[in-house]
């Protein structure tokens, strides 16, 4: 059941991509998602090509099985990565924050498998004319930087506009939400937020704590104003970002107070100054588990079976 055109093109057991989250999604997350079955994926984020080699060298020593790399698009470094992604002859790129047209070619003649996260129908028009080979739809209920569109809206509309396979991605996090992104046309999940609360994922033990004991209300959407709206946990930093969003040199302040806060959240789980990046479904998971057992769960056949018997039935 739902293992369809997406497991078979990636050569996974699971149509699962593992969210590409910048400082978090290392070598030790990504190789414990493509151990069990899913797509683990590397995030290069703002990262200098050696530390991206060093985690793609590092996944190989610990599984044969296919991998990913995200390039984060708005990245000072995103072409050398682009390009490492080639002479590393990595699986699967993953990109985000940005159109990647210009890399296309380049990552095919290499023999990658393409697939960029979109947050609008007319990027994933656009891509699908350059060749890409899926398309990731990311609704903003996602972590991160986001676009406008909720998965609810975003995922069909461009399942009816390409015919490529589409991902869901924003909000998924277990067997009911799985079974809602197949209801939405999409082949695929890419889940980032329940792999925060996997065991092999190495973010301090602080933002772990957030992300459990997160409600609904506690997500807030800072830096619209930035012209890159990003999705964090309700903070003293939050909060500071919402004040300054509309004071004079609001831009050049938010950037002063972003620079550096995701990697301070996620290394030192700095409760004043760190950016906690989680999508909305955090108030929907509690429980810190094997990246294994998570990928069971939101596959779990009895219980997806169960959801979509309820679906027809009512
Ligand atoms: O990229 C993400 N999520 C991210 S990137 C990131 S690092 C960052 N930190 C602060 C500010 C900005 C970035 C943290 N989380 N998700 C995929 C995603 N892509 N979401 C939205 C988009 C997107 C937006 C506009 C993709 C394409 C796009 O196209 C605009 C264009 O150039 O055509």
């Amino acid at each position: 059941m739902l293992n369809g055109s997406i497991c078979e093109l990636l050569g996974i057991d699971y149509p699962v991509i593992q969210g590409g989250m910048a400082w978090v999604s290392d070598a030790g997350l990504a190789a414990a998602v493509s151990k069990a079955g899913g797509l683990g994926v590397i995030a290069a984020g703002n990262a200098p090509p050696e530390w991206v080699s060093e985690q793609i060298d590092l996944v190989r020593e610990q599984t044969d099985k296919p991998f990913g790399l995200n390039v984060m698009l708005l990245s000072p470094n995103a072409k050398d990565v682009a390009e490492l992604a080639c002479t590393k002859r990595v699986p699967v790129v993953t990109t985000g924050a940005g159109d990647p047209s210009q890399y296309i070619s380049r990552w095919k003649n290499a023999g990658c498998l393409v697939a960029p996260v979109v947050a609008s129908r007319a990027l994933a028009v656009i891509l699908q004319k350059r060749g890409v080979d899926f398309i990731i739809a990311e609704g903003s209920e996602a972590g991160g930087h986001i676009g406008e569109l909720t998965t609810m809206v975003l995922v069909p509309n461009v399942v009816r506009s390409v015919k490529l396979p589409v991902v869901a991605a924003g909000g998924i996090c277990d067997a009911q939400t799985v079974a809602a992104a197949f209801c939405l046309g999409a082949k695929g999940v890419q889940v980032g937020t329940r792999f925060l609360l996997a065991k092999e994922c190495a973010v301090h033990e602080e933002y772990k704590a957030r992300v459990i004991k997160a409600r609904d209300i506690d997500s807030k959407v800072t830096g619209r104003v930035t012209g890159h709206p990003v999705r964090i946990l309700r903070s003293p930093l939050a909060r500071k970002l919402a004040q300054v969003e509309y004071e004079e040199d609001a831009v050049k302040k938010l950037e002063m107070l972003g620079e550096g806060s995701l990697q301070r959240a996620v290394q030192c789980g700095d409760k004043e100054s760190g950016s906690f990046m989680a999508g909305q479904c955090a108030c929907l998971i509690d429980r810190i588990q094997p990246a294994a057992e998570i990928i069971a769960e939101l596959f779990d056949e009895t219980r997806l079976r169960e959801i979509c018997g309820r679906v027809f039935k009512d």
